[in-house]
């Protein structure tokens, strides 16, 4: 089986000119909505993305007119998700955000949010053809992402005798049913004016603690999600279990530092807060909606 590059794949690996450019690239898209931020903050959301974007733009035709059309594009803060799908094939999932599952899972897509990562097992078609590797159509509102191809895969030449597929993988520990020290709810928001993207009413503070964690404890959270948009929960240090969707129990295949919230939904996870006390954050991973806001502080204490 070979898969033919989407025309925006990179050569080879990344020259010392590469990486220049992609600093500078960086420099101009973050640096531009940071100060953005801090002269209009009033300023909606989507109109300073929408001024990152074109500044970056800028940058990259001006680049390109210099340089010629070998440029490589990179999307590093994409805020996009994908409903990825390969014709005529299941996914195997085996691990999502960087976690070994319990078990395999057999997916006919794949939806992936800011941030998430998957691995999974293909099983080659035994009827040789040109596959089709997509982005499915998928999204409310704004969110809205294209059908579109990725790749194509071309399965030639005679059949292999196919490999089962796994089943059983890594054990890990299911915290249901182990005693809850602490419950909480926390809700990530389109208030609207002035706020636009908030978490409990509130921008994001470095200043402020916004959810207190005694080290060594079993948390169960509730994320709400009230506005009509999508948005990836992320936290750091401490990995999570998920336990139910829109109140739906879920068995999680293992363990997540990223999960989409529904729009209008919520879900609900179990996470222990074992090795380390300090401060830090939980945030939508839309770069955009956090860096208008949607972050908020966990610190964990003795
Ligand atoms: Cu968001």
């Amino acid at each position: 089986m070979t898969a033919t590059p989407a025309p925006a794949a990179t050569r080879g690996p990344m020259t010392l000119r590469d990486w220049a450019q992609l600093l500078l690239l960086g420099g101009l898209w973050g640096g531009s909505f940071f100060f953005a931020r801090i002269a209009v903050a009033e300023l909606h959301p989507l109109a300073l993305v929408l001024l990152r974007v074109s500044i970056a733009a800028a940058a990259l035709q001006a680049w390109l007119a210099l340089r010629g059309p070998s440029f490589r594009l990179a999307l590093p803060h994409a805020p996009m998700f994908f409903l990825l799908a390969l014709a005529g094939h299941n996914l195997y999932q085996i691990a999502g955000d960087g976690n070994a599952f319990k078990e395999t899972v057999p997916l006919q897509n794949l939806l992936l949010a800011p941030a998430e990562r998957a691995e999974v097992l293909i099983q080659a078609s035994t009827t040789p053809g040109t596959y089709e590797f997509r982005s499915l159509l998928w999204g409310p509102d704004y969110q809205e992402q294209p059908d579109a191809l990725l790749a194509t895969v071309v399965i030639e030449g005679d059949p292999i005798t196919p490999q089962a597929i796994p089943d059983a993988l890594v054990p890990y520990e299911d915290l249901r049913g182990l005693p809850v020290d602490h419950s909480r709810t926390t809700e990530f928001q389109e208030p609207g004016p002035p706020l636009y993207l908030a978490i409990d009413g509130k921008h994001w503070d470095p200043d402020r603690i916004d959810q207190t964690v005694k080290l060594g404890a079993l948390e169960e959270w509730t994320i709400k999600n009230t506005s009509s948009h999508w948005h990836p929960f992320h936290i750091h240090i401490n990995d999570f279990q998920v336990i139910s969707i829109n109140g739906e129990p879920v068995d999680a295949p293992g363990w997540y530092d990223t999960v989409s919230v529904p729009a209008q939904g919520e879900i609900q996870i179990l996470h222990r807060f074992l090795d380390f006390t300090g401060k830090y954050v939980f945030h939508c991973h839309i770069l955009m909606h956090e860096d208008a806001g949607m972050m908020a502080v966990v610190e964990v204490v003795e």
